[in-house]
């Protein structure tokens, strides 16, 4: 069990942890033949910057529980960034948010053309989920794992988030257990299912899957709330995206339903909670904690 420590640099350890994840996608995504424009444009949108949360997520739960374990991990957590590339290319599609700008560059539609966005997309689903279902595990940890990415990727999550706050633009009315709800599913199911496949990988027991499920439960809501208020109070150049949009599209969010004040204070409640979950269970992980506490300061 890893131990707290004192001189941990969260800056380094994301840094270190970016370059593994993403030296497997280059490995993974290089374009081939045929379909030579498919392979670029996965790469493109894979490649292009990223914070890696997800996949980082989903190493360092893993070494949480067995420590070392992270390096036989990187294709899960590859598989993982794939996977949000993927809802990344088709959330920017015309027929959704229509954006022209993601990670600091054009996005994929507007870098090659809108078939091949879609198709992109499809494609690292697909490769994603061949990625897991190839780890080096037995094979009935594979088969679990690839039950909770997809049921986190499926309509009850993912999928079924982003139907609903399409519903909900220019909807007025929408409650906070509402919006709540939606974020849960739109964002929250797969933060939380990488932090899970990291778990299992590594062979959490039960307590430990329980106190990892309310992190990462806690550490997505907190995600949401910071990103609908970085969406009214930070610039295009900072975040790499258009902001505005919420408001644009006259959508509900944290800071519209509660305020920016309650809004940032509930944000850092569900980080302190998420660390005490954590606590209770032993999982002493100073490097889960730091990431939590990331989520919140973070300004892009
Ligand atoms: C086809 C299965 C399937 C699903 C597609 C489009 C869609 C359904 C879902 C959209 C889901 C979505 C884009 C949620 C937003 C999640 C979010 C806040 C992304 C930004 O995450 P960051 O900040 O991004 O971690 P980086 O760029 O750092 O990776």
């Amino acid at each position: 069990m890893p131990t707290a420590q004192t001189n941990f640099n969260l800056e380094e350890f994301l840094a270190e942890k970016k370059i593994l994840i993403e030296n497997h996608l280059k490995a993974v995504l290089a374009p081939k033949e045929p379909a030579t424009q498919l392979w670029q444009a996965m790469e493109y949108s894979s490649l292009n910057g990223g914070k890696r949360l997800r996949g980082i997520l989903c190493l360092t739960a893993a070494d949480a529980i067995q420590m070392g374990m992270s390096s036989t991990i990187i294709p899960l957590a590859a598989a993982i960034e794939c996977i949000h590339t993927m809802s990344l290319i088709h959330d920017d599609l015309p027929c959704m948010d229509n954006d022209d700008l993601r990670r600091g560059k054009a996005t994929c539609h507007v870098k090659f053309n809108e078939e091949t966005a879609l198709i992109a997309g499809d494609a690292l689903l697909i490769e994603g989920l061949n990625l897991l279902s190839k780890v080096e595990l037995p094979s009935p940890k594979i088969v679990e794992i690839i039950q909770v990415v997809t049921s986190a990727v499926g309509a009850y999550g993912m999928t079924g988030g982003q139907m609903i706050d399409l519903e909900n633009t220019n909807k007025n009315g929408v409650t906070l257990d509402e919006l709540e709800k939606m974020h849960e599913m739109k964002t929250g199911a797969f933060l939380k299912a990488s932090v899970l496949v990291g778990a299992i990988a590594a062979g959490a027991n039960d307590s430990q899957v329980k106190a990892l499920s309310k992190y990462s439960e806690n550490i997505g809501l907190a995600f949401q709330i910071i990103d609908d208020i970085l969406d009214l109070k930070s610039d295009s150049a900072t975040l790499g995206k258009t902001v505005g949009k919420d408001e644009e599209q006259k959508k509900a969010t944290y800071p519209r339903l509660l305020g920016f004040e309650v809004a940032e204070q509930k944000a850092y409640e569900l980080v302190k909670e998420a660390k005490e979950s954590l606590q209770n269970a032993h999982i002493n992980s100073t490097q889960l904690c730091k990431i939590a506490e990331y989520i919140i300061e973070r300004n892009y």
